[in-house]
């Protein structure tokens, strides 16, 4: 019987995140939907961790936060034998953290920002922020891209925790700033990811809230169909 609790959301990136390694790691939870719009849920999340922020792993009682942290601590306590997403040799293990934050604070922190801004009322929007949030994503493909150069996944030979990652970072991302035609390495990179098994299961259990995601105009065809909904 799992002793590991995930409380989760189906369209959050970070979500998707650790749930991308759950699956490389082989390793069941149970799932916990989160509805953080109901004030009555949002509070007793709140009390079990405070800064409100999904997902939690819940690990016999107690609460283990943070996506890096949460996905450290299952390869470490809870991964199925010969599974793993940071490698052993301590440097190696640095870059996979090094790429592993680059995608937190460099893609997700600004598709976020996009993300937030459409949830706001028409007259509380701020096109400062969209610009700059637009800008920094641009910014992070052109580096990114030249990153890839030889590479197939971004921080090692195989896929690790930073294509966790990388995978919902850009998945979402790219809805707002599409790939130009010269982030190519960029380009076939993501479709690696798209098309990676554990990357395309949790995508499909997503798919039938991809119609509340604000941002869903921007989703390919192979994700959203807007006229099936
Ligand atoms: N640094 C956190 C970020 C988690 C995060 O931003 N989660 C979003 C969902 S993708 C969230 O909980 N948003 C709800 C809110 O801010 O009220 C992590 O890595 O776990």
């Amino acid at each position: 019987m799992t002793t590991l609790t995930l409380h989760y959301h189906p369209l959050s990136s970070y979500c998707h995140k650790v749930l991308i390694a759950l699956d490389e790691l082989a390793i069941t939870v149970d799932k916990r939907l989160l509805n953080l719009g109901d004030p009555a849920e949002r509070a007793a999340f709140l009390a079990l961790w405070p800064t409100g922020k999904m997902p939690l792993l819940v690990d016999e009682g107690r609460p283990i936060a943070e996506t890096s942290i949460i996905i450290e601590h299952l390869q470490r306590h809870h991964a199925s034998p010969g599974r793993t997403l940071i490698p052993h040799d301590p440097d190696a293990a640095l870059q996979v953290r090094l790429w592993d934050r680059l995608f937190d604070q460099y893609v997700m922190t600004p598709m976020q920002a996009l993300t937030a801004d459409l949830l706001r009322p028409e007259a509380d929007r701020d096109p400062i922020n969209v610009a700059r949030a637009r800008e920094g994503l641009m910014s992070a493909y052109a580096w990114i891209d030249r990153h890839l150069e030889g590479r197939t996944w971004v921080a090692a030979d195989a896929f690790t925790m930073a294509d966790c990652a990388a995978a919902p970072a850009l998945f979402y991302a790219v809805t707002y700033v599409s790939l130009a035609p010269q982030h190519a390495r960029l380009a076939a990179y993501f479709d690696r990811l798209m098309d990676h098994p554990s990357v395309e299961r949790t995508l499909d259990e997503a798919r039938p809230f991809f119609k509340y995601y604000p941002g869903r105009a921007g989703l390919s065809l192979r994700f959203f169909d807007p006229k099936a909904q």
